[in-house]
């Protein structure tokens, strides 16, 4: 088999009610899908979409521009032999992992499709026929917050995450107090800052808040912040945005900075690196997320095959943007939430096949 086209697209994303974190707040997102295009008639699909170009230090037009300079490379290559098609893009360009990322998915899919098999048996095989996911909620008023929680909870969550930072610490210690009040016992809370808070407020935070069950996510900006505080903290701490690929997994996880992980599928480089700190966490039993920053049923189900192989005493879910994005690429085989899990895809490779038209003309074909 031999990749004899390459397309890239763009599909305009709004975000139906707007989507607030302490680093932004994004309302209109473009994601990028990747067409590989094979001589055996057989096509993959994969996709990229940084969640604003502040969150992380990535954004849509980067994402692009690299694809630009990879594509070509790659032409020729057989996309089974991800391996390989990983190296040759590594020749072609340092970095923009989440580029690349989406290469990778699509040479997930083409796999699955040419031995007919889903790429979460590829993977190791499923843990069961549904994943479990979390709801993230965005940034509001402690009772708003409190309320919204709770009916969460109601619609079957089992986890949930709460934006907090950006604002008087006092407003985000409140709300956890709120939170944890409306709630019923055994749901998991994550309090995520995404990067906003001093070692200061964020011990505040953690010693205010000492009683509530709950894991603190990306309190503060850089590994050195949350070395230094890390033993003060009454929580376990997860790393999500610094969790940049394999080495910053295992560089954390070698100095024990971290007791888990919010992990970004693209961010580390797709679901062959997303594999890798799987192992790696299990190693060292460490619970992590298998998401991504944003993205379409693409992305949400390369999300879910790969977390649909974690132990489950190690998985804290599959975040997927689909409650804030409107309609499907795939309206056949959507990838959506019921009573807070997620149907594990069931057709060979991602289980998605987005509809052409949904994608229009390619912004780049090679
Ligand atoms: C909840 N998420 C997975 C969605 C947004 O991209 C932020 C992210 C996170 O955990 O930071
Ligand atoms: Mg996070």
């Amino acid at each position: 088999m031999k990749l004899t086209g390459i397309n890239v697209y763009n599909v305009d994303l709004p975000v139906a009610g707007g989507y607030k974190m302490a680093s932004a707040t994004v309302t209109f997102l473009q994601s990028t899908v990747v067409e590989l295009i094979t001589d055996q008639g057989i096509t993959g699909y994969g996709e990229t979409c940084p969640v604003g170009p502040v969150y992380q230090p990535q954004h849509t037009l980067g994402a692009r521009a690299a694809l630009q300079e990879i594509c070509p490379s790659l032409i020729g290559l057989d996309p089974r032999n991800i391996g390989q098609l990983n190296r040759t893009m590594g020749a072609a360009l340092n970095g923009s992992r989440y580029a690349k990322a989406a290469v990778d998915v699509a040479a997930w899919d083409i796999c699955g499709k040419s031995y007919d098999r889903r790429v979460c048996d590829l993977l190791g095989g499923a843990t069961g026929d549904t994943i479990p996911t979390y709801y993230s909620i965005t940034t509001a008023s402690p009772d708003e917050m409190a309320t919204e929680a709770r009916e969460r909870q109601l619609q079957g969550y089992a986890r949930i995450q709460l934006k907090i930072g950006g604002r008087d610490v006092e407003a985000d210690i409140e709300t956890l107090h709120k939170v944890n009040e409306a709630v019923k016992p055994g749901i998991r809370i994550a309090a995520d800052a995404n990067r906003s808070l001093t070692s200061r407020d964020a011990m505040f935070l953690s010693h205010r808040c000492r009683d509530i069950s709950m894991v603190m996510e990306q309190p503060c900006n850089t590994m050195e912040e949350i070395a230094a505080i890390r033993h003060q903290l009454c929580h376990p701490v997860y790393m999500d945005e610094l969790a940049e690929d394999v080495n910053s997994v295992m560089r954390a996880v070698c100095g024990g900075l971290v007791d888990g992980f919010g992990i970004k599928l693209t961010r580390v480089g797709g679901i062959s690196a997303l594999r890798t700190v799987r192992d790696i966490c299990d190693a060292r039993s460490l619970p992590h997320t298998c998401d991504d920053a944003w993205g379409g049923d693409i992305i949400a189900a390369a999300c879910v095959h790969v977390g649909a192989t974690v132990a489950p005493s190690r998985f804290e879910g599959s975040w997927i943007a689909a409650p804030y994005t409107e309609g499907h690429y795939d309206e056949e085989n959507p990838v959506r939430i019921e009573g807070g899990r997620i149907k594990v895809p069931t057709g060979p490779g991602l289980g998605v096949t987005p509809d052409t038209r949904k994608l229009g003309s390619p912004i780049l074909s090679f």
